[in-house]
């Protein structure tokens, strides 16, 4: 173990297990035996962010999963994620505009519509098959890169 990492580490895990809890509520049928793992699937994204049922994650379907995700990680509700607030797991915080490890609200919102492009590879406006793996798998990554 890194000898500076030790405070990171303690709040990261916080973090990590706030998500598997968002996961969980979510009314995903996640398998409980997850321990040490919060890896998320691509059927996990699907089951958490795919509210008319269509199998494909819609534009406004990202934003507004991306959204709530941010106002539950906003514990102080002041519009901002703080150093200890921040999702580090989040592909849309990796791609914000961030000063001094804060993330706005704005800076966030604005990124959310370059993640979608950026994982929407067919360009049809939805998230679906190998994007959503692909997405779970950057995910996944940032999670193992902490
Ligand atoms: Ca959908
Ligand atoms: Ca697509």
């Amino acid at each position: 173990m890194p000898t500076n990492g030790g405070n990171m580490k303690h709040r990261w895990g916080l973090g990590a297990a706030a998500a598997v809890l968002a996961i969980a509520g979510a009314g995903a049928h996640v398998h409980a035996q997850a321990k040490e793992s919060v890896e998320v699937t691509s059927k996990q994204i699907l089951a958490r962010m795919d509210r008319n049922g269509d199998g494909k994650v819609s534009e406004e379907e990202f934003r507004n999963a991306m959204m709530r995700r941010f106002a539950s990680a906003d514990v102080n509700r002041d519009g901002v994620l703080s150093d200890d607030e921040v999702p580090t797991h989040s592909v849309v915080v990796q791609n914000s505009e961030s000063s001094g490890g804060q993330v706005k609200l704005e800076d966030y919102s604005a990124s959310l519509k370059t993640v979608f492009d950026q994982y929407d590879a067919d360009r049809d406006g939805q998230l679906a098959g190998d994007e959503l793996e692909k997405l779970a798998q950057a995910r996944n990554a940032l999670k193992e890169a902490k």
